[in-house]
Formats: structure tokens, C-alpha cells, sequence
């Protein structure tokens, strides 16, 4: 496969490349893309060097698979051109999610979507993605009618700004900074900017994706918060069932779950935390127990590494099922 990665120095590229190489996904010539700025760079992939290209250089070479993760912005420009020399883009940014004419693909999901007509495939946000894995064989046995998600999300989500100013924060350095206000000692109840119902964009994001990959009928209400964390997104998720469940059959079906790591025992104090989530590609469950308040209620907690599942494992897992169904 002659494959361009889009956004190749920035921070879910870097892991992109590292996630492709792990993985021995089958590349047999590597495009990296990146900014004006960079062209001419090197990157090391597989003990291999190779020059940094721009846009048209790339779209010009016609990759079988084009992974954006560069930005909205240009995704919504520079897609379509792949597209249209032949090019399979999978893309990590939020432009085309919601696109009736796109798929929003969680491969262990409804990767059985895809078609040799899906030219721009759309990765799912980070947050939603650990979310719906966790949430997706549970409305299958129970059917899920509400979720209430408070997230707790790294900064490594807003990308290396953010990251240099907690760091720069921890060490007491003025610098830079990504957010309003200070992280480091901090939290910050808004993830993107304000819709105008009053809900930030990150919130809204995991209502209408949730809606689109699992199932429109669940009523979804979220609250996401920044923390001074580097390891990965957490979520504390409340889940109203139309059918009643028992807490271990529950367990075993999360622990049946391919991508789920489920990390759940009280008496050794065993339960997700981002420290542990950090550089792996499953989704880790836990804490999972009956909501006593009302019938058919679940409370559980799910951690996962964002750059990983959250966006370059979940990018390469849609370009792996291609290859291995011949639709590229
Ligand atoms: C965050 N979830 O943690 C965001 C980053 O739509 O792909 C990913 C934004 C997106 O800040």
C-alpha cells in the first residue's frame, strides 16, 4: 500500500506513524504530508528516512490511503482532491462526521458499513469513541434509552501548545498559553468553543456522534471538562436501560468485547486511570455498578489513551479492515 499520512509532525501524527509501524500495517511506500513549513523535513519510519511533501505533491502521487489528521480546515479542502484521484482519505477531524454522505466509523462497531464507494471515511471524535465501544454491546443486550458522560479529558487532546503550557505551568515557567486559563492545579468545564444552547462544541460532539454510529433514539446529555492530565480522556457514564441487567453478566460481556480491556475489582483496588491507559490501543472499563437512584441504571468508568484509540489506532483499525476487504 502507497500510503500518505496528512498532519505527519503534529501530535496524532506522530502516534499515527508510531501505530502504523506497530501494527505492521502493510505500507510499501510512505507519503509523509505536512505544512509549508516543514517540506523538505525528514521523518523516521521503520528505520527508514523520508522527505516531507506538501498538498499537491501527494494527491499527485495517488496514495491507495490518505490518514488526515491536520485540521478541519484543511480536510474540508484537501479531501476531496484526494478523493478525486483515487485516493480513500480517512480523516480524524470533525469536518466530515457529520456529513449525511460520509461514514462515522468505529471498526469493532460498523466498520461492516464500508464500501469500495467510501472515499472519505470520517474518524470519530476521541471522547465519543471510547464511549460507544464501551456502550455499543451493552444497547445491544439491554437497549440503552439515556446516557448522562462527564468527561475528564487530557490536554494532550488540544494538542502541544496545551501539554508545553501545563508543563511550563508544573515548572513555574511563564509561557504560552493554549487555554483562558491556567490547567496546572485547575479544571476547566469547557472543551471547545459554546454552541447556542450552552453546550460547548466537545458536548454536542458526543451527543450527534453517538446518535449517528449507535442509534438516534438515545437520549444523550454530556459535560466536558479539561484536567491537568497527560495519559488519556476518563469518563464517568450513567446508562438508563430499557431492560433490566445483572452487574456480572454486564462484566462479561464488556470483557468479551474485542478492544476492551475491562479492569474492575474493588477489593484490589483495580479500575481504569489514564496513567495505565496511556500508550496502549484498548478502551479500559471499570468501576461498574448499579445506579441504586432509579431501575435498569448502570454507572461505569472508562478510560482510554486519546491519541491511540481516540484517534490514530481507531484511523489505522479503518485502514486495516480496507486492506483486508479489498476495498482499496
Ligand atoms: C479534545 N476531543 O480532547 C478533543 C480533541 O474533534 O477530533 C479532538 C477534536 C476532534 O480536546
Amino acid at each position: 500500500m502507497k500510503v500518505a499520512v496528512v498532519g505527519a509532525t503534529g501530535m496524532v501524527g506522530e502516534v499515527m506513524l508510531k501505530v502504523l509501524a506497530e501494527r505492521n500495517f502493510p505500507i510499501t511506500e510512505l507519503i509523509p504530508v505536512a505544512s509549508e513549513k516543514s517540506i523538505g523535513k525528514e521523518i523516521e519510519f521503520k528505520g527508514k528516512k523520508y522527505k516531507i511533501v506538501g498538498m499537491q505533491d501527494a494527491v499527485n502521487q495517488q496514495p491507495q490511503i490518505a490518514i488526515f489528521s491536520a485540521g478541519g480546515g484543511t480536510s474540508l479542502e484537501w479531501a476531496p482532491a484526494f478523493a478525486a484521484a483515487g485516493t480513500t482519505v480517512i480523516d480524524n477531524s470533525s469536518a466530515w462526521r457529520m456529513d449525511q454522505t460520509k461514514k462515522l466509523i468505529v471498526p469493532e462497531i460498523n466498520a461492516s458499513e464500508l464500501t469500495k464507494t467510501d472515499k472519505i471515511i470520517a474518524n470519530p471524535n476521541c471522547s465519543t469513541i471510547q464511549m460507544v465501544l464501551a456502550l455499543a454491546p451493552l444497547h445491544k443486550q439491554y437497549k440503552i434509552k439515556r446516557v448522562v458522560v462527564s468527561t475528564y479529558q487530557s490536554v494532550t487532546g488540544t494538542g502541544v501548545k496545551a501539554v508545553k503550557q501545563l508543563e511550563n505551568e508544573y515548572a513555574g515557567i511563564q509561557g504560552e498559553m493554549a487555554y483562558k486559563y491556567p490547567i496546572h492545579r485547575n479544571v476547566i468545564p469547557q472543551i471547545d468553543v459554546f454552541e447556542e444552547n450552552g453546550y460547548t462544541k466537545e458536548e454536542m460532539k458526543m451527543v450527534r456522534e453517538t446518535h449517528k454510529i449507535l442509534d438516534k433514539n438515545i437520549a444523550v446529555t454530556s459535560t466536558t471538562v479539561r484536567i491537568p492530565v497527560v495519559g488519556g480522556h476518563s469518563e464517568s457514564v450513567n446508562i438508563e436501560f430499557e431492560n433490566d441487567f445483572n452487574v456480572s453478566d454486564v462484566r462479561k460481556i464488556l470483557h468479551d468485547t474485542p478492544g476492551i480491556t475491562v479492569q474492575d475489582n474493588i477489593d484490589t483496588f483495580t479500575y481504569p486511570m489514564p496513567v495505565y491507559a496511556e500508550g496502549k490501543d484498548d478502551v479500559f472499563v471499570g468501576r461498574i455498578r448499579r445506579d441504586e437512584s432509579q431501575p435498569n441504571t448502570l454507572n461505569m468508568w472508562i478510560v482510554a489513551d486519546n491519541l491511540r484509540k481516540g484517534a490514530a489506532t481507531n484511523a489505522v483499525q479503518i485502514a486495516e479492515y480496507l486492506v483486508a476487504n479489498n476495498l482499496v
